[in-house]
């Protein structure tokens, strides 16, 4: 999991000429990333985003270099805490100096702002320290929670995003298996290429006559995307 010492060394002395350690430390390094990017509304016409780079190699980030680029007419307005450039469609961001070594396992985050016009399509073609990036799952329904429990007569909320975005509209599809009286508000998800961020979906136990703890699966559906599923368990009060 973690690099021998002798190996650590010789990349602490290529620090200063990161972007050839992944080529020239092959024998002994295996260098990784994966990148997760999510983005949400900010002042018309912008957008901010938010990105985690995991180091899925096994060898520390002494410092290091990301590369993107923007398959639109995206312009980066402000970027967080690393020093930045962007030429034409390309951006390049580089850690500050005063942050720690990204170790194996580890992430590192930019966030930042840019404008837009027309449609707003995720960045392309990320690197670390010029290693290419992959996108660590297939495209999933995610739910903040698998399992929530309710009083009877109340209600309980849960929240659920895609991993990635959609190419267009996409819808959510809901159905439910199991017991008992359950109410959804009669709202229509939807998620967009610039906004497939959490949506909140409040679920109500109805007061029911019987003594039993009734339970639901909600199963959870776009398409294009794996299905997941969130269980109410109702905590029936007679
Ligand atoms: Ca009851
Ligand atoms: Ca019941």
């Amino acid at each position: 999991m973690y690099l021998e010492l002798g190996c650590r060394a010789l990349i602490a002395a290529l620090a200063g000429a990161l972007a050839v350690v992944a080529p020239a430390t092959a024998a002994h390094a295996a260098a990784g990333c994966e990148v997760t990017y999510t983005m949400q509304p900010w002042p018309t016409p912008g957008f901010l985003a938010s990105v985690q780079l995991r180091n899925t190699g096994d060898q520390p980030w002494n410092g290091y270099t990301v590369d993107f680029r923007f398959t639109g007419n995206q312009t980066v307005t402000g970027l967080w805490h690393q020093t930045w450039s962007q030429a034409g469609q390309s951006v390049t961001a580089r850690s500050a100096t005063w942050e720690s070594p990204v170790q194996p396992g580890q992430a590192a985050y930019l966030g930042f702002t840019a404008s837009y016009y027309g449609t707003n399509n995720p960045p392309i073609d990320w690197r670390v320290n010029g290693v290419p990036c992959s996108t660590p799952d297939a495209p999933a329904v995610v739910a903040d929670r698998n399992y929530v429990d309710v009083l009877e007569g109340t209600g309980q909320g849960f929240s659920v995003r895609l991993s990635h975005p959609p190419s267009g509209w996409a819808m959510l599809h809901m159905s439910s298996s199991g017991t008992g009286v359950w109410a959804t508000p009669p709202s229509i998800v939807y998620f967009s290429p610039a906004d497939w961020n959490y949506r909140l979906i409040t679920v109500m136990s109805a007061q029911d006559a019987d003594t039993v703890d009734d339970r639901v699966v909600f199963t959870l559906s776009v398409d294009g995307y794996a299905p997941t599923t969130v269980t109410f368990q109702q905590i029936d009060d007679d």
